[in-house]
């Protein structure tokens, strides 16, 4: 899904659907989004902004060796300037700042504050823990993922998370991090999208470590959220007034037909990207529909795992991009059908806000223990130019528009939503696609690190002004 190159065809943007209601960001007067409590926040990640690959003791991550593979990133892109945020991240805060954003959500690079024993690295230490100073001196609320995919290297030279020994390495990461940061982290996120590290990672080798086998997607992601569970009892020890959460991709399927085939594709493709997270956090056990998509493929758990995974959460990240309309493949799975005629990203993306709406009413039905939930992320990729000193990103304003309506309506309809962050910050690297997919709602000049604001983040700092006026 997310990052996968051979399911989002380089295709044409089209233009978008609906029309622009005038200039301003501004939701319907009776939107939950004046709430003043309903936060509004910004998103980035470690490796995607950083840069500074080798300087003060950071080690190589997985994504340093898969990006330095031929073939493997568009245009052979990698990682290790991208924004060069590592050295002017004072100036992206003060960005951030000027934007009006009440929240930061940025990652912890895990390879940038530990060595290969396991001991504290103080520089890569220092670095976060400035950054975290200046966003509360600034009175931006701060929130810290763990993981955003940069696994040390020499950890997956040992297997990675196909190796259970992992999950334990990384509780202890979180240990010293939560040590180190207590008090400086209003919500803490242990994975980012735990189904593209197992599946695009070890399942259909799209992004690092690259490996390609269901029953190695299974295994991966079982020791994913072990490490999830067992680094949230590491944050309620050492950190205990702040949040604890982690951050799942969601992904709508919609079938082609309303044939019972059809339908069944639909949920199956559900629950290959949701329930097969979400059932272990909420419920405390795999999908067993998952098994007969992927016949032998269960991961081996050992005595007290599923209850470990399970442990109670003070709030879920949600991010969502698009949805899959999906029809048979005449066994036990399901294949995609393209839609014409529908509005796209620069990704490819099929634009489809219902899908946000709709998800976030079933997980509310579907899990009772359901916690708060974030939109961790949400965005879209356009090819923005700068043009006399503006950039006019037109689709992306409407496309936040929409989605936050539907974070609306899913609040109307009873879902506990308590903010939304928009991916991202600045455009970066993405991964598999290089610099070329411009997500940010500030444009980077790659030549010369200039920042240039959208108009998206214009209308979003206006907005999120005339609410503060308001109360
Ligand atoms: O850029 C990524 C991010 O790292 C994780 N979620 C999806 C984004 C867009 O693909």
């Amino acid at each position: 899904m997310t990052h996968d190159i051979a399911a989002s065809p380089h295709a044409a943007p089209t233009a978008p659907s609906a029309t622009l209601e005038g200039d301003a960001f501004t939701p319907s007067p009776d939107s939950a989004l004046w709430r003043r409590d309903f936060l509004l926040g910004a998103a980035t990640a470690s490796y995607q902004i950083e840069g500074a690959v080798a300087e003060d003791g950071r080690l190589p991550s997985i994504w340093d060796t898969f990006s330095a593979t031929p073939g493997k990133v568009l245009a052979g892109d990698t990682g290790a300037v991208a924004c060069d945020h590592y050295h002017r991240w004072e100036g992206d805060l003060d960005l951030l700042e000027a934007l009006n954003f009440e929240a930061y959500r940025f990652s912890i690079a895990w390879p940038r504050v530990m060595d290969a024993s396991g001991r504290p690295n103080a520089k890569g230490i220092g670095f976060y823990r400035r950054l975290l100073e200046r966003l509360k001196e600034k009175g931006i609320q701060t929130f810290a993922t763990l993981y955003h995919w940069d696994l040390p290297q020499h950890l997956q030279d040992r297997g990675g998370w196909l190796n259970r020994d992992t999950a334990y390495r990384f509780a202890d990461y979180a240990d010293l991090m939560s040590r180190e940061f207590s008090g400086l982290v209003d919500a803490w996120m242990t994975l980012n999208e735990p189904w593209c590290s197992a599946y695009l990672g070890y399942g259909n080798g799209h992004h690092a470590p690259g490996l390609a086998q269901a029953r190695y997607a299974t295994q991966a992601m079982h020791h994913l959220l072990l490490g999830h569970g067992l680094a949230v009892a590491a944050l309620r020890a050492n950190d205990p007034h702040s949040a604890k959460g982690i951050v799942a991709n969601v992904g709508r399927g919609t079938p082609d037909s309303d044939s019972p085939a059809d339908r069944t594709a639909a949920r199956r493709f559900e629950v290959q990207h949701n329930a097969w997270i979400l059932d272990p956090l909420f419920k405390g056990e795999y999908p067993a529909e998952l098994f007969e998509l992927w016949p032998g493929t269960e991961p081996l758990v050992l005595d007290g795992d599923m209850q470990t995974i399970a442990a109670p959460l003070d709030f879920l990240g949600i991010n969502y991009y698009f949805r899959t309309h999906v029809k048979s493949d005449g066994a036990h799975g399901f294949v995609e059908v393209p839609l014409a005629g529908v509005e796209r990203t620069q990704m490819g993306w099929e634009v489809y806000p219902d899908g946000l709406r709709d998800l976030l009413v079933g997980f509310r039905r579907t899990y009772e223990n359901l916690p708060p939930v974030y939109i961790t992320e949400n965005g879209m990729a356009s090819d923005d130019r700068v043009r006399d000193g503006q950039v006019d990103d037109a689709q992306r304003i409407s496309f936040l528009k929409r989605h936050l309506a539907a974070v609306d309506a899913a609040i109307k309809a009873g879902v506990d939503v308590r903010g939304y962050f928009v991916w991202s910050l600045l455009d970066n690297f993405e991964w598999a696609f290089g610099y070329e997919r411009r997500f940010g709602v500030v444009h980077v000049d790659y030549g010369t690190q200039m920042r240039t604001p959208k108009r998206s983040a214009e209308l979003i700092a206006r907005f999120i002004a005339e609410r503060g006026a308001r109360v």
